[in-house]
């Protein structure tokens, strides 16, 4: 079994990716099932397989401690991470080859508290995982929105400790030559200072320059992979770097 924790601020288009990236799957003949870790969502885009609203209930959290919704959704996650073993337990028993878990949009679960990460260690146990973090277009397509977008993303690798694929999401709202210079930046930090010093200046120029420094000495791993859950793009090679990544190159399925 292979886990892709699919994860991205609010909106960033997570449940439809997740959705379409099942579908592909499904008709590339993968077996695969869908997991949605989203206590609050109301109608995925998705059946799921196995789905944590089975073991929280997000509105009774709410109004039984009087919370809002985001004390909530921390709330819910909190409870559900004791029945963590039981969720594993129905992704096991599926025997299925991957497993698209669906997080929710609420980033600081997975930054700034345990259950999020301890729900990501525990679901995946000893199997191989990896992390699909997407990079919502509407803000990757400014530099100071890509390199902010990166910051986070890369605060929840140290979170995650996985390997983390960076995905540019809603590709299909982007131009051709948007999607150029975004993936440029993400293979290249000198085109992404030249973007950074032409729209910035005085001390947010100085500061993104050293958080550039900062991520190019962290290293910038792979390339941004540009998708779109919409239009069903971008499948080919995310599926050629999840081989990559999981299975050291070799296609299982072969
Ligand atoms: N143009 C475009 N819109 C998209 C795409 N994916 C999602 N959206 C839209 O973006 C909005 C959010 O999509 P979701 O898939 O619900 O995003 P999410 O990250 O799961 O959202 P939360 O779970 O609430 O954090 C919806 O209006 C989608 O229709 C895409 O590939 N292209
Ligand atoms: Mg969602």
């Amino acid at each position: 079994m292979f886990f892709m924790f699919v994860v991205g601020t609010a909106g960033a288009g997570k449940s439809l990716l997740s959705a379409a990236l099942e579908d592909w799957l499904v008709s590339s003949e993968i077996s695969v099932a869908i997991v949605n870790l989203d206590p609050g969502v109301e109608s995925p885009p998705y059946t799921s397989d196995v789905d944590i609203r089975e073991y929280v209930d997000y509105g009774d959290i709410m109004q039984q401690f009087g919370l809002g919704p985001n004390g909530a959704l921390v709330a819910s996650l909190d409870m559900a991470v004791s029945s963590a073993n039981d969720l594993r337990e129905e992704i096991v028993d599926l025997g299925r080859d991957y497993v698209i878990v669906d997080c929710p949009g609420q980033m600081e679960l997975f930054a700034y508290r345990n259950s999020g990460p301890l729900m990501v260690s525990s679901l995946a146990d000893n199997d191989p995982a990896l992390s699909l973090y997407l990079l919502d277009s509407n803000i990757a397509r400014q530099p100071d929105g890509y390199l902010a977008s990166m910051l986070l993303g890369m605060s929840l690798n140290i979170r995650f400790g996985l390997p983390q694929l960076n995905l540019l999401s809603k590709a299909d709202i982007l131009s051709d030559v948007e999607i150029a210079d975004i993936v440029e930046w993400s293979t290249d930090p000198y085109r992404l200072e030249e973007a950074l010093n032409a729209s910035s200046s005085g001390l947010a120029r100085e500061f993104s320059a050293s958080v550039l420094r900062m991520l190019d000495d962290m290293g910038g791993g792979p390339s941004a992979i540009p998708v779109s859950g919409k239009q069903v793009t971008g499948f080919e090679t995310l599926y050629g770097e999840f081989q990559r990544m999981l299975l050291g190159g070799d296609n299982l399925y072969e």
